[in-house]
């Protein structure tokens, strides 16, 4: 996410870190380094402006270079203003819904709209507090649009309803008496886009707002728009008004222009990040996470809640429980490989872990790591309970056979063990760590 930004921002601080101290001289090149960054990243120049006014009269005014830990306190202070240009501590008090509500959401055309009614329905949903979601569309433009949201209604498991009028708001109308007939929790409206801001639009879109008065307006905007979706955004809060925006499409190789422009200008909080094309690819947006990771500080917290949220805590409490008894077997090994899958690519995973940057290991190294997992699990699930156990018992004719079944080579069934046995290694050595008082 951001990495354009993240990578320039991590690099111009990269030569600070760890020196004991700064002379004026640095602290303005890396002041330049930050403004060419932010320019670079199709931020307002009028944001980019103040936001490094700001900073040079921090830093400037002596208090880094005098403070004990200069480079440190200098990325505090760059930290504290990304956090205030990103809305702030923006509490998300809003977004704890009170059932039953409405929510719709609007945006132009192809910025993600029917994805994200997916993802917020997946995300109530995983919350447990909705019991009964609705959606529907009242986009009669383009026909496939409601067919679409139909699919992923099926596939996140809500009710979908499709209403019998083909205008806009009888259509809303519609969806609406159905959702309150089942009683729903939440009931989420997909609206239809234009490539462009139009009046017809906008005027369907309020005359739904004033028939169904909905709960909660978000507007969906595409990330890799920049700056052009500020002026989207003012249109749709002039003429509608919104809650807040969904940014999509932070995945793809945006540069973080759009979170910046919207945030500063319009100061309205960005209220979820859309980060993949899958349901479950959805995050609030927390500013001073979002923050930390610009500056290549990571963000554990995230990843942390995003392993609780997929991963059960059954699961974890057992992956714990057979490493603190060094124990590890294939089938310990594929429950692992499936946990990880299930936090997303490695690359993605990557992203969230302090001091790795994302260019510092290769796309193919990943990829080809990846393949090598999957490949891994195939050979894993044709073998037999008793193999997954004890792997000892895979000799000649069984690794054949397991070949066969998972359609790779012998020679793969061998990488996998020599893999495995190292892994087990390490699981014994961590075990007997454990047991040294020193280091637990
Ligand atoms: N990579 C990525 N793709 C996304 C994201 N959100 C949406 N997409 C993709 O963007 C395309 C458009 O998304 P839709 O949800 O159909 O957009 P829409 O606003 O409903 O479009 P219209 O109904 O035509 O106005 C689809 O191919 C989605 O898979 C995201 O966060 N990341
Ligand atoms: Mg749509």
């Amino acid at each position: 996410m951001f990495d354009f930004l993240t990578n320039k921002l991590s690099s111009a601080f990269a030569h600070l870190t760890g020196q004991a101290y700064l002379s004026e001289k640095n602290i303005s090149e890396t002041i330049a380094k930050v403004k060419e960054a932010l320019i670079q990243a199709d931020v307002p120049f009028g944001a980019v402006e103040k936001f490094i006014n700001e900073i040079q009269e921090e830093v400037v005014g002596q208090k880094v270079l005098k403070s004990l830990k200069p480079s440190e306190q200098f990325v505090d202070v760059v930290h504290k203003k990304l956090v205030a240009f990103l809305g702030g501590q923006n509490n998300h008090a809003s977004l704890e819904l009170t059932f039953p509500t409405t929510i719709m959401v609007m945006g132009l055309q192809g910025s993600g709209k029917t994805t994200t009614i997916a993802k917020l329905a997946h995300y109530y949903k995983a919350k447990g507090k909705a019991k009964i979601i609705v959606c529907g569309s009242v986009d009669f433009y383009r026909p496939a649009a409601i067919d679409q949201l139909e699919t992923l209604a099926r596939q996140i498991n809500i009710n979908f309803y499709r209403p019998q009028s083909t205008f806009p708001l009888k259509a809303a109308q519609e969806i609406f008496n159905y959702a309150r007939s089942l009683k729903a929790d939440i009931i989420l409206l997909d609206t239809a886009g234009r490539l462009h801001i139009d009046n017809t639009m906008l005027q369907e879109l309020q005359e739904i707002d004033s028939s169904l008065q909905p709960h909660h307006k978000f507007l969906v905007l595409d990330a890799m728009t920049g700056q052009e979706s500020l002026r989207v955004a003012k249109a749709f809060e002039q003429s509608i008004g919104f809650e807040g925006a969904i940014l999509t499409k932070v995945d793809s190789d945006t540069r973080a222009g759009a979170a910046f422009a919207f945030a500063y200008e319009l100061k309205k909080p960005i209220l979820f990040l859309g980060t993949g094309e899958k349901p479950s690819d959805f995050e609030l947006f927390r500013p001073e996470r979002v923050a930390g990771r610009l500056l290549g500080m990571g963000d554990m917290q995230t990843l942390m809640e995003q392993a609780d949220e997929k991963i059960k805590k059954h699961e974890q409490e057992e992956a714990e429980k057979a490493l603190r008894q060094g124990r590890f077997t294939l089938d310990d090994f594929a429950k692992q490989m499936d946990m990880m899958n299930r936090m997303g690519s490695f690359s993605q995973i990557l992203k969230f872990i302090p001091g790795i940057s994302a260019q510092a290991i290769p796309q193919d190294k990943m990829l080809q790591a990846e393949a090598e997992m999957k490949k891994f699990k195939a050979i894993i699930s044709s073998m037999t309970p008793k193999e997954r156990l004890d792997h000892k018992l895979l000799q000649a004719s069984r690794k054949k056979r397991v070949a066969q079944g998972a359609g790779v080579e012998v020679s793969d069934i061998n990488i996998l063990l020599q893999r495995f046995e190292q892994m087990q290694q390490f699981v014994k050595l961590f075990k007997k760590m454990g047991k040294m008082p020193g280091l637990r």
